[in-house]
């Protein structure tokens, strides 16, 4: 049964109804607006008289983007909720504050970062984010550990890998991440211009590689993954803040128990797609020298905190040996999945504002340079051994014009 959906004149209503959140804000005197741009949910910001903010984001029972024809149950409210659970439990610095789950109206309430700013929009606009790629990978590394056999008992997992199925959203990425960019589908588009590096990607080899890592996604249940971490999933802070956290992570509804570097590889690609764009705009070469430093920021800061977590272990067969090797094995799969979350993004349904709001020619040498690198990624990720040989700070050179 679909839940009754919010509209901006039954929000404060909604929220005088919860007597949890009296404190929080004063329903009487919230304004409200609308403000979802993602590609599938309500989200509404009400803000009270005393300028006090909460997020309403309530899941709606069909995909956004693509309107009613596309059904999609509103159950993954529940899957974000398990998501904001785990990063409670694990990094509540690094994700909003969560004021629960209303199973009944398929919504959570969290807090209003409205100061913040969508951390897509923030490298769009060629704006640095001091620390965010860090507190990203801080955040894969404690919900990993937190929520695997890392550090919990085996059965216990297996019980929480069941409770947090989600094969509806997982369908979408199988589909739209390592399913659709390699074959004819009405998903699709491209510039005309791009056609031929589209379709060099429908080679065996490339192929191969594609169903090794789509079995990966579906079959290794190591820990709760977020699911869709790309840079439109971090807020960071307005520029100079201090005494916040460096980003905080949010829109966790494609929760699930898949491969760790998953959430590395959305990262990850998604980089390469900002790297792209400065690269195409000629942006000035220290805004480009960071981009290209952000893959190692995360990975580094995500290796560091699991070798502390490490004393913590659930099972002294995790041994120091087995921690390394665990960390090369997420590597590779991080840099594999990031190439597929990038050529998805520039081939599939659902793109990205970097290289979409290019003018033609300039997105057209973005994208050609992301299918290029991503191709290597793919193919090459056994032997890309660290951060610094993904990407040079300027993608285009050796990328035909
Ligand atoms: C049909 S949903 C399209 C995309 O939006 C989400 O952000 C996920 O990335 C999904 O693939
Ligand atoms: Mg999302």
């Amino acid at each position: 049964m679909t839940a009754e959906l919010l509209d901006v004149a039954t929000v404060p209503a909604y929220l005088a109804s919860r007597a949890d959140l009296a404190g929080v804000i004063d329903p009487a005197t919230a304004a409200v607006r609308e403000v979802g741009d993602g590609n599938l949910n309500l989200v509404f910001v009400a803000t009270d008289a005393a300028g006090r903010g909460l997020v309403v984001k309530q899941s709606l029972p069909y995909v956004r983007l693509v309107g009613e024809s596309w059904p999609l149950s509103q159950d993954r409210v529940l899957a974000e909720a398990r998501g904001y659970d785990a990063a409670v439990a694990h990094a509540p610095d690094l994700v909003p504050a969560y004021h629960g789950l209303d199973a009944e109206r398929r919504l959570v309430v969290l807090e209003d970062l409205s100061g913040w700013t969508v951390w897509r929009t923030a490298l769009n606009e060629g704006r640095t984010s001091p620390g965010a790629a860090a507190a990203v990978g801080r955040y894969v590394a404690r919900v990993a550990f937190g929520t695997s056999v890392l550090s919990r008992d085996a059965g216990e997992v297996k019980a929480s890998v069941a409770a947090a199925v989600n094969p509806e959203l997982c369908r979408i990425t199988e589909d739209l991440v390592f399913t659709e960019p390699y074959l004819d589908h009405p998903h699709n588009a491209w510039d005309d211009e791009l056609t031929p590096d589209v379709l060099a990607l429908r080679d065996p080899a490339l192929l191969a590689e594609v169903a090794e890592l789509k079995y990966r996604f579906e079959t290794a249940a190591q820990a709760l993954v977020h699911g869709d971490l790309h840079t439109g999933s971090v807020f960071v802070p307005p520029p100079g803040a201090t005494g916040v956290a460096a980003a905080k992570v949010f829109d966790i509804e494609f929760a699930f128990y898949g491969p760790v570097g998953f959430d590395l590889g959305a990262i990850l690609g998604n980089y390469l797609i900002a790297q792209a764009r400065a690269t195409v705009l000629h942006r000035p070469a220290e805004f480009r020298a960071w981009l290209a430093s952000l893959a190692a920021e995360t990975w580094d800061a995500f290796a560091s905190e699991i070798r502390s977590l490490w004393p913590r272990r659930a099972d002294p067969s995790w041994t120091d040996e087995f921690r390394e090797r665990w960390l090369a094995s997420v590597w590779a799969d991080a840099v594999g999945f990031g190439g597929l979350k990038a050529i998805r993004r520039i081939v599939g349904l659902a793109k990205a504002s970097d290289v979409q709001t290019l003018d033609p020619p300039a997105r057209v040498r973005a994208a050609r340079a992301v299918l290029a690198t991503a191709r290597r990624w793919v193919v090459e990720r056994h032997a890309v051994s660290a951060p610094d040989e993904l990407a040079a700070p300027d993608l285009l050179v050796g990328v035909p014009g």
